[in-house]
This record gives C-alpha cells, sequence and structure tokens, in this order.
C-alpha cells in the first residue's frame, strides 16, 4: 500500500490543480479535508466538490467539465470503468464493485493484471485489508497525505475521526488493523488519545439524563426513549444531575460513579434477558482530540463525526469541511443547526415507521418511507429500527424512500454482523439487483445502497429475496 500511496502522492504533487470529488458523509468530508489540506501545504490550487453518489449522469458532467487532475476520495472504486480516460486518482475504501476485481484479491495473475490498469488507486480490498472494518476512506486517503509530506502525521486525527463516523471501531468497541497504525500517528502527534470509557452517544457534551435517554446502541431497557425513568435511575445510584445550576456531563464523574452507573445498566439489560454481547457494548475505547475544548462535541470522535454527517445528509459537506479545517465560528454554529434539525427529524421518521410497521418477508424485512421519510435519512432510520429491539434480528432490513432530488427511489439495506458471518453481502445483492431492474448500487457487505427507478420496487425486492436466500445458509 505504501507503494501506491507514494506513486499517488507523486501524482497528485506534479499536478498544477487538483479538483477533490469527495463522498458527501464523515467519511467523505474527512477525506477530503486531508486531501485538501496537504494539497494546500504543498502550496497547490485545490477545489473540492462533495456528491452523494458517483453516478453515470454525475461521470458525464465530469467529462465535459474543465478541471484540473481529479481526486475522488471515499468512492470511484464502484466506477472504476465509467472512468477510464479521466485524468484522476482514487483514494476509496468500498467494495470494488466488478467481480474481476474483487477476484483480483486472492488471485496473484489478477492482482499483476490489476495494478497496470491505468487509473491510479488506491484500496484496502486490493491489499487484502477490510475496507469496512479495518480502513476507512479517509484512512486510504490519509496514507497517501503521509507519503506526500512526513509532516502530515497531524491528519490521522481526521482518519480517526472519519473511521469512527464510517463505524469501523464500532465492533468490539476499538479501530483494529490499519485503522489502529494510523491511530498511533496520531498519539504519537499528540493529536489524538484513546482510554477505555462507556460508548454512550453524547457523553461529552450531553447532560447525563439524556446520554441515556437516547441510548441507541445498545438499547437500554427501561430507559432508552423514557426521561424520567432516567432521572430516577440516576438519582437511586446518587448521581448529582446538576452543579451549580448546570448539567453534570459524564466525563466528569468520578471512577466510581461511572461504575455504578455501567453495573447498574448491565444488570438491567441481563434481568431483561439481553445477551452479553449487547452489554459489553457498554464499554468502548474512546477517542479524544486534546487540542480541541473539552466538554464540546468535536473533543470526542463520535459526536464530532456525528456532527459531519449532519452536514454530509443535509448536502452540506462544506460546512463540514471548514469545521475539520479550523473554523470555530460561523461553520461551526452551522453545522451543530443542522445536528439539531437532523435528531429532530429522526424521531419523526421513527415514529413514521412505527405506525406503517415494518413488513416481514421470507428472507428479509422492509419498509417504504414514500415522501415522508428523506432519503438522505434512509439508511441510517434502517439502521436505527434494524438495532431497536422491535424487530426481527436475523433478517436484513430494506428501506425505501422517494429521492428528493431524481426521479426515482432511493433504496438502502442493513445487515448485521452476525448476517454477514453466515455470508450475507448486501453491496453485491445491491448492485446486481438494482441492474436487473434498471438501477445502479453498492456500498458494503453489512450496509449498502442503491437507486432505482418508479414503480420498480416490488420487482427489485424479489431480486433482493432470492439473492439472500442463495448468500446465507438458513
Ligand atoms: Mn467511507
Amino acid at each position: 500500500m505504501k507503494k501506491k500511496a507514494g506513486e499517488i502522492a507523486e501524482k497528485v504533487l506534479s499536478a498544477e490543480e487538483v479538483q477533490i470529488i469527495s463522498h458527501i458523509d464523515a467519511d467523505g468530508i474527512t477525506s477530503a479535508s486531508i486531501a485538501y489540506r496537504a494539497l494546500e501545504r504543498a502550496g497547490e490550487a485545490v477545489e473540492v466538490e462533495f456528491i452523494k453518489q458517483l453516478d453515470e449522469a454525475k461521470i458525464e458532467e465530469i467529462r465535459d467539465g474543465d478541471h484540473g487532475l481529479l481526486w475522488f476520495t471515499d468512492l470511484g472504486s464502484g466506477q472504476i470503468n465509467s472512468l477510464k480516460g479521466l485524468d484522476c486518482v482514487i483514494t476509496d475504501h468500498h467494495e470494488p464493485v466488478n467481480r474481476e476485481e474483487k477476484l483480483g484479491i486472492k488471485e496473484r495473475e489478477n492482482i499483476l493484471n490489476y495494478s497496470t490498469s491505468e487509473i491510479l488507486k488506491l484500496n484496502p480490498h486490493h491489499h487484502g485489508i477490510n475496507g469496512a472494518k479495518e480502513l476507512s476512506g479517509s484512512g486510504t486517503t490519509y496514507l497517501v497525505a503521509k507519503q506526500m509530506d512526513r509532516k502530515n502525521k497531524d491528519l490521522s486525527k481526521l482518519a480517526v475521526l472519519g473511521a469512527v463516523g464510517d463505524l469501523q471501531a464500532s465492533e468490539g468497541g476499538r479501530l483494529i488493523g490499519k485503522n489502529r497504525e494510523i491511530l498511533q500517528d496520531g498519539v504519537e502527534e499528540g493529536v489524538v488519545e484513546k482510554r477505555t470509557d462507556a460508548s454512550l452517544y453524547g457523553i461529552e457534551s450531553r447532560p447525563i439524563p439524556k446520554v441515556l435517554e437516547y441510548a441507541s446502541d445498545p438499547i437500554l431497557p427501561g430507559l432508552s426513549g423514557q426521561e424520567s425513568a432516567c432521572v430516577n435511575f440516576l438519582v437511586e445510584n446518587d448521581i448529582q444531575l446538576k452543579e451549580n445550576g448546570r448539567w453534570n456531563r459524564w466525563y466528569l464523574l468520578s471512577k466510581e460513579e461511572k461504575r455504578k452507573i455501567l453495573s447498574g445498566l448491565a444488570k438491567r439489560m441481563l434481568n431483561q434477558g439481553f445477551p452479553v454481547r449487547n452489554v459489553k457494548r457498554l464499554i468502548g475505547e474512546i477517542y479524544e482530540f486534546p487540542e480541541e475544548e473539552r466538554g464540546t462535541m468535536l473533543h470526542q470522535a463520535k459526536e464530532f463525526s456525528t456532527l459531519l454527517n449532519s452536514c454530509g445528509r443535509y448536502g452540506e459537506g462544506k460546512i463540514g469541511l471548514k469545521v475539520c479545517l479550523g473554523d470555530r465560528d460561523e461553520y461551526l454554529k452551522k453545522a451543530k443547526d443542522l445536528l439539531e434539525g437532523h435528531q429532530k427529524i429522526l424521531v419523526d421518521c421513527l415514529d413514521y415507521v412505527e405506525s406503517i410497521g415494518v413488513e416481514e418477508r421470507d428472507h428479509f424485512q422492509f419498509f417504504h418511507g414514500q415522501d415522508r421519510i428523506p432519503d438522505t435519512v434512509v439508511g441510517t432510520v434502517a439502521g436505527m429500527v434494524l438495532s431497536s429491539g422491535d424487530v426481527d434480528k436475523k433478517l436484513p432490513i430494506v428501506a425505501f424512500a422517494r429521492s428528493d432530488e431524481r426521479d426515482g427511489i432511493k433504496v438502502s439495506s442493513r445487515g448485521t454482523k452476525q448476517l454477514v458471518d453466515k455470508g450475507l453481502d448486501l453491496s453485491v445483492i445491491m448492485d446486481e439487483c438494482s441492474k436487473e431492474v434498471g438501477g445502479e448500487g453498492g456500498g458494503h457487505d453489512v450496509a449498502a445502497g442503491a437507486f432505482i427507478p418508479h414503480g420498480k420496487e416490488e420487482e427489485f425486492l424479489e431480486e433482493v429475496g432470492d439473492m439472500i436466500d442463495s448468500q446465507l445458509d438458513w
């Protein structure tokens, strides 16, 4: 990977002008920020554009446009054949959709053939590294930045942020593989710190009762979604909720107080018959950025990346980029407003799904968000529904929503680690089944999406059912 990263570094450094085109989510925003800062430090002219997906129409537009060297970050692998002839490089971690390229990982000969293809690209999947768990788009981009100049080692902070935003640390509660080496760079540079603590969201910036009330991973029985129960639980455990009129925060609690709460939560979960696996998810490794102000969302990777993801969902990648590049004023405020609005929308969407219900089919379950669920959040909602404990976790979930921008249906699908271990690969399913009905798709084994024409939903679902059936050993 180092050699390939070096080749890309050389190419981008010799370009006069670079246009970065990146995916519009936390990982894509941090990818673009890393590429931007590295190029800026090298004194190059840089432009950045964020897109939801790189489809044929977008590629045509790019072809017709006037630009310097194109640097695709956190996307591009699935469209490599359509990019032929463009002066570009790719740093991405999504699975190469093309079957032959995927096979190339295992077959030495194919790797050789592959490496002679004209477009310079860095993708963990071509190096036997799992791009869903061990290296993110921002991590892949960081490897190139590091080859551009060792001074860029401080950008490892953004790579850690992107990996956390892509939920690469969620399994087992810590970053693993190549991500861990990047984390180590950040620790050495003094820009990242790691420690073990509650893995619940909001331990930095939210009042403690809210941390419990909004907990969704894991779900806290009798507490998640129930404000007064959370307050009572904390009072019973002698936790001071306010100090001098200000809400107490988790990070300010003593070890003993944290221990008390966590063991109380574990007891509740076990009493309710939740598996030990879920209980273990209460604790994980957390990543902090010492340069940022304590008690703010920016201080912890989980909260910072959530802020970036909400920028992305509302088409405001540039706001996230500004925050990543250091704005702590106007753009940070805009980003926070987006997040606040987002949390309200999610609550409405979950209410809507509850009202229409989730339909179970033979091999999966699904709901159609129509125009009531924005296509930008349908994936998040699907993931929340699947982990809510209200539906069957043994079935992957597929969700539809009408696209805001294009005429058609946005599809999101989510699985679980257990299903992936049994053979589920949603990226292949979304790719192949959408093609069958005249659409396109791709993503990761555990989470993938597609775009299909209106009215093709039933036909598409039939294909999906058949394919899940053939992938899984029931
Ligand atoms: Mn990504």
